[in-house]
């Protein structure tokens, strides 16, 4: 049988990197099985397109994943597919959350065949051998453990994702019209990809706003550290045989949750040589010792993505996020910058201390630090979370179905010292004031005396992540932001071609230095 695995398209970050969940069902189907791959952020389809390739290659069943921001598109799609007669099963948080409206049972239209609950790496080939037979159940739920919780997988053994052989051209970074003009300049910088890795899952903390608690439960599962380095070193070898650079995210929700854990990964990550450029999220608390920031920077951590919230000791109580201490950010960030790691920190407005001006207080703080990514959401409540429970017992939800009728940046409740409206306008304060152009070559400024490299990426990033809250799709919305840009890329340009002159003028020189005692010693 031939199996679709499709992701839909998230309007917002393309194709910056796959969805592990796909490579990782693909890994787990039996092997008589052939699977295809579409992420809608790397091609993007219409229904319509998607329906007539699934016929074309004689598709026997197609998986849908998605979080609730995307799970109205994912409907629409699974909806074209139906209707071709095409059996769909659905997986992912939201409608493990919501199974029921998956499924057409809370009133609505029914979108799936079949729902996948919590996690499906054990229970993804019965759904396959099912469907095979033409004997698809409604729900498939993991086994239960002696509590009646759902079993976990262990993660050890973990499932070989062939990421050496695998095509992810479709994920490369570079844009195709700039890869033959990158690959002659050097530095394997033609191909760029950013791929997906867990070493663990689950999270302890609970705070209030997240699914993760709920969804991978409150006890972490470890992969072995030799199982994470062998999966690193075959990612090192493709980047060397395809003369291409490839980055790790680390996608575990804390990966610092158990220190002498991480320590050990990260220890023996620099003793296998198993160092490539990574990203992971590790919350501020953690980032207090400095032998871990040691070991991040020595194994090759770049981009520490860390959940700030907000800088309001009460908002942060209230979400149950106190282990999380505002007053400690700014030497948490100087820690990393020491080393040249610097951070994404991510801020909720909208949460129920905040009142008109938070935006400029936050940022007014945020410009106090050494320069990072800053990125502003707003407090949402997911299905099945505390937040979305205390806020439905109080009544005060005034869209309780946000994600069938999403709107980017409208919050689904009023908090309790502002407007929707109000959030809705400091969040795009906060977006505007931290990734203006002026404020961009600020932050380029601030690293004056670190390598270059630092302040491209600073910039190339920020220029990135500024596309989060302003679309920047087109070409042309490319070509305006380097224009608006132009001062402090011209600047990294004139700088960067100057040294690499000074390194070709040096070259013979440094050949001939070799040479001659080579010479010699050969007499
Ligand atoms: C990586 C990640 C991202 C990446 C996504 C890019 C990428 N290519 O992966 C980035 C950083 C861009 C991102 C952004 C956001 N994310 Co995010 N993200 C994650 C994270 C940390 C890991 C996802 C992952 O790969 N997990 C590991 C895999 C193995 O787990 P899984 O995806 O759940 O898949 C398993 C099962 O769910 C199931 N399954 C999944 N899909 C399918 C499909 C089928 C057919 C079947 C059978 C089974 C199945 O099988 C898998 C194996 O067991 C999760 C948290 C987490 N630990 O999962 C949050 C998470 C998914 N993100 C979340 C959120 C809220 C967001 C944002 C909306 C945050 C924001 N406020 O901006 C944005 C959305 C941005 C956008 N426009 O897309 C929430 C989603 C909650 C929800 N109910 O939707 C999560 C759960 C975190 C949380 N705090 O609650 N995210
Ligand atoms: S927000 Fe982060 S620290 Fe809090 S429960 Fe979710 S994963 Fe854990």
């Amino acid at each position: 049988m031939k199996i679709l695995l499709y992701n839909p398209d998230n309007g917002v970050t393309r194709n910056f990197m796959p969805h592990l969940w796909m490579f990782l069902l693909q890994a787990l189907t039996p092997a008589e099985h052939e699977v295809i791959l579409i992420d809608g952020n790397a091609r993007a389809m219409t229904e319509q397109e998607l329906v007539a390739f699934a016929r074309a290659e004689g598709v026997g069943l197609v998986g849908i994943g998605a979080m609730t921001r995307m799970v109205a598109r994912a409907y629409r799609f699974a909806d074209a597919l139906r209707a071709a007669g095409l059996p769909v099963v659905m997986g992912g948080p939201h409608v493990t959350e919501c199974p029921d409206e998956a499924l057409g049972r809370a009133g609505g239209v029914r979108h799936a065949d079949a729902v996948a609950l919590g996690e499906a790496d054990e229970t993804w080939p019965l759904i396959v051998a099912d469907a095979a037979r033409g004997e698809l159940k409604e729900v498939y739920q993991p086994a239960l453990d002696a509590k009646g919780l759902d079993r976990k997988p262990s993660l050890q053994p973990y499932p070989h994702i062939p990421w050496e052989s695998l095509d992810l051209d479709q994920f490369s970074l570079v844009p195709s019209w700039l890869r033959p003009l990158l690959s002659r300049l050097g530095g394997g910088w033609g191909q760029f990809h950013v791929v997906p890795l867990e070493t663990g899952r689950g999270c302890p903390y609970g705070c209030e706003f997240c699914t993760v608690t709920g969804f991978f439960g409150d006890s972490i599962r470890f992969r072995t550290n030799e199982s994470v380095i062998e999966e690193l070193l075959r990612l090192k070898e493709r980047a060397r045989r395809e003369r291409g650079q490839v980055a790790v995210f680390f996608i575990d929700d804390n990966l610092a949750i158990n220190l002498k854990r991480t320590k050990s990964l990260l220890r023996e990550m620099i003793e296998a040589g198993a160092q490539v450029p990574w990203v992971a999220q590790i919350s501020a608390n953690l980032l207090r010792d400095e032998e871990l920031v040691d070991l991040i920077a020595e194994s090759g951590g770049k981009w520490v993505f860390i959940g700030m919230e907000s800088i309001d000791p009460q908002n942060m109580a209230d979400v149950n996020k106190n282990f999380s201490k505002p007053s400690e950010y700014g030497a948490v960030l100087e820690r990393l910058a020491r080393r040249d790691i610097y951070a994404i920190t991510s801020f909720i407005f909208g949460m129920d201390n905040d009142t008109v001006g938070v935006a400029e207080r936050t940022v007014k703080e945020i410009e106090s630090w050494p320069p990072g990514l800053p990125v502003f959401g707003q407090l949402t409540p997911f299905p099945a979370t505390p937040l979305y429970e205390r806020l439905e017992q109080a009544g005060r939800l005034a869209r309780p179905k946000h994600w069938l009728e999403f709107a980017p940046f409208v919050m689904a409740h009023a908090p309790l010292r502002m407007t929707i409206e109000e959030a809705r306008q400091e969040t795009r304060w906060a977006w505007e004031a931290s990734y203006s152009a002026e404020r961009n070559a600020e932050a380029v400024a601030a690293l004056e005396g670190h390598e270059i490299q630092y302040r491209v990426s600073m910039l190339v990033s920020r220029l990135f992540f500024r596309g989060i809250y302003f679309p920047q799709m087109s070409r042309r919305a490319w070509v305006r932001v380097l224009f608006e840009n132009r001062r402090p890329i011209l600047a990294l340009i004139r700088e960067g071609f100057s040294k690499w002159r000074e390194a070709r003028k040096r070259t013979p020189e440094v050949a001939g230095t070799v040479a001659a005692p080579a010479a010699s010693s050969s007499d």
